[in-house]
């Protein structure tokens, strides 16, 4: 089977079809001592062409950075980590093709060269642009190279490659290494979807030197998410508790298949966690509907039970709302001289777009024959900026707020009152109508700015209505209106830990605890039902290790795999049995291509499904990251991994 050709599927920077490359941004940063930030500088040089009196620079930085006033540079506009420059003195760049610009202070220390300048572009006087190729930042003076070279393959064989690891497992006799499997008897169906996963994640169980028959059985009494597998010469029986369990069954035949077939096997397995996520943002970058198609794959192979789909936030609204369709079309696609102008790595083309009802249908109907549950979520009331430049009546034309988000955006919160409230119930309603399958809808609730609601006329008028003051409690009653339109929509809701804050005539399904390892243990002192994805060790976007070439964020610290699989969900007190499992997330900020995407997401996505799956953690690392060569990632096949365990 021909691997697919993932490559093409994400757009880079500088080759976004529309505008050729005439130039370059290259950038250095030199570090302060202390805590103070560094400096960057950057210079802009132009391929066959002059700079021109009137040209500004734009460009986007993964943190914001700001010129100095010594700087050769005054910003005219900013936004988040958008920044636009002109020259100063404004004949400094006259009559040449270089522009070096000293001295741009980032808000906080720059520890990764993705902090820098991602995107650039010239926006000349006609209103033309200039799409740059962005050369990733150096660090001046260079790191010393590291110690030992990064590991590429597997440091010793494991015995068996299952991932994760089935509870218990035992085999014997020869290794058939090309087995095609036929089904004798399967009353669950699920076959079918099982076969064309491993299809597609290149493991062939159709054709063979040898054939396995597989008879089905479901038999609820064996016991919540149970399920029997064994293997004896041509025979393999699947008993399982549900069908859910026996598409587990399934998939961990297939990783068999993929790795080779013992003569004999017995396995009895189920899961520790009910719940075993993943959350991908969907809205800071865009990925082609493919990429989240292979995603849904990748988190099936690995059992996983839901994944979380991140569909809106300040950079971008990316799903079709009836009633507003400038969310999609205004909210979905960003660019120099659009509405949204280019934020987050996008550079001056036009960038992304809102999926499509067909699109989101395939992957609903794919992650159901793989027994993954989606968990839609529009970001509410916080992270709204892409909805509230799309649809302007939804604004308080009279805040005078000025109110800054953590990632730099001004007044990104709704207001609450009747418009809000229609929207809240359309959008909601969408959702629902969107992911018909979805038990659960998440609404967000991060990350409100402090002082949001106390400037606004709107909010005030509210406020007198309702008898409740200005201010960030205004974050639960928009809330509410959310978790009503869920209900209404016949679903359960969910939220970020923000939402635990606020009481709630409806009680949440669960809460996300994400700030830390510490609001695990709050969230379930707080009497919640609690998924566990703490930043300092499950948010698979913190880089793995300090040097500045690697990729990814570092407001939580670096995330080597160890603090990934060690972290322990027996460890924290349960006695209601609230801590319904965990969730590795992975935030699109600093995901730069498909590479990045594999780079961040894998080994560690491994160690959460093999730790939410087993119950076990500590020590697991290497064993993990091991097997995890074995697996597919988004750019590697299973099968190529699997070739290495026969040499
Ligand atoms: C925090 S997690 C956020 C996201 C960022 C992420 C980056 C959460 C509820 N809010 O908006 O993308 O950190 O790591």
């Amino acid at each position: 089977m021909m691997a697919p050709n993932y490559h093409s599927l994400m757009p880079h920077n500088g080759q976004p079809g529309h505008e050729s490359t005439r130039g370059v941004l290259r950038s250095t940063y030199r570090r302060t001592t202390g805590n103070e930030p560094g400096r960057f500088e950057v210079t802009v040089e132009l391929i066959g062409e002059q700079l021109a009196p009137g040209d500004l620079l734009g460009m986007c930085t993964g943190n914001a950075i700001r010129p100095a006033e010594a700087s050769t540079a005054i910003e005219v506009e900013s936004l988040a980590t958008r920044l636009t420059l002109r020259p100063e003195p404004p004949d400094l760049i006259e009559g040449t093709n270089r522009w070096t610009i000293p001295d741009l202070l980032p808000l906080w220390p720059a520890t990764h060269a993705n902090d820098g300048p991602v995107s650039a572009w010239i926006e000349r006087g006609d209103g033309t642009t200039i799409t740059l190729e962005v050369v990733p930042a150096e660090l001046d003076p260079a790191e010393p190279p590291p110690d030992r070279p990064a590991s590429t393959g597997p440091t010793s064989r494991p015995a068996s490659n299952l991932l994760p690891r089935p509870m218990t497992m035992t085999s014997e006799g020869t290794i058939r290494t090309r087995t095609a499997v036929h089904i004798a008897a399967d009353p669950t169906g699920r076959w079918p979807a099982v076969a064309a996963l491993a299809g597609r994640l290149g493991v062939d169980v159709a054709t063979g030197d040898t054939t396995l028959n597989l008879h089905v059985a479901v038999d609820p009494d064996l016991g919540d998410g149970r399920y029997d597998l064994s293997i004896d010469g041509a025979t393999a029986r699947l008993v399982a508790s549900s069908p859910r369990a026996a598409t587990h069954g399934m998939i961990t035949l297939a990783q068999l298949v993929a790795g080779g077939v013992p003569e004999r096997v017995r396995i009895s397995d189920s899961p520790q966690y009910d719940h075993r996520g993943l959350s991908v943002d969907l809205a800071r970058r865009w990925f082609e509907p493919a990429v989240v198609e292979r995603l849904i794959d990748l988190a099936a192979w690995r059992r996983l039970s839901h994944l979380q789909l991140h569909l809106t936030d300040d950079e971008a609204w990316r799903i079709p709302v009836d009633a507003f369709p400038a969310l999609a079309e205004v909210g979905g696609t960003r660019g120099h001289g659009l509405a949204i102008g280019p934020l987050c790595g996008s550079s001056a083309a036009p960038y992304g777009r809102a999926y499509t009802r067909h699109e989101i249908a395939r992957w609903v109907a794919q992650a159901e024959g793989l027994a993954v549950e989606v968990v839609p979520e529009i970001d509410i009331p916080g992270h709204c900026y892409a909805a509230l430049v799309a649809v302007p009546e939804l604004r308080d034309p009279d805040d005078t707020g000025g109110v800054r988000s953590v990632q730099g955006f001004n007044d990104n919160v709704l207001i609450p009152g009747p418009a809000t409230t229609r929207f809240l119930q359309e959008a909601f309603g969408s959702l629902a109508d969107l992911f018909p399958n979805s038990s659960v809808l998440h609404l967000g609730g991060d990350e409100v700015p402090p002082g949001a609601w106390t400037k606004s006329p709107l909010a005030a008028e509210y406020g007198r209505r309702h008898n409740v003051e200005p201010g960030p409690q205004m974050a639960g009653y928009l809330i509410a209106d959310a978790a009503q339109a869920i209900a209404d929509a016949g679903r359960g809701w969910a939220g970020w830990q923000e939402v635990a804050e606020f009481s709630n005539a409806i009680e949440p399904s669960y809460v996300v605890a994400w700030t830390s390892r510490a609001a695990i243990g709050q969230m379930l002192d707080r009497g919640h039902r609690v998924i566990a994805s703490p930043a300092d060790a499950y948010y698979l976007d913190m880089a793995v290790d300090d040097r500045w070439t690697t990729p990814g964020h570092s407001w939580a610290g670096s995330t080597p795999m160890a603090a990934t699989s060690d972290l322990d969900l027996a460890g924290y007190r349960d006695t209601a049995g609230s801590l319904l499992g965990g969730q590795a997330a992975i935030w699109g900020e600093h995901i730069s291509s498909l590479e990045a995407l594999d780079e961040l997401l894998l080994p560690r996505l491994d160690a959460v499904a093999e730790a939410l799956w087993t119950g076990k953690t500590a020590g697991r690392a290497n064993d993990i990251s091991n097997r995890s060569h074995y697996h597919p990632t988004v750019l590697r096949q299973a099968s190529l991994a699997a070739e290495g365990t026969h040499r």
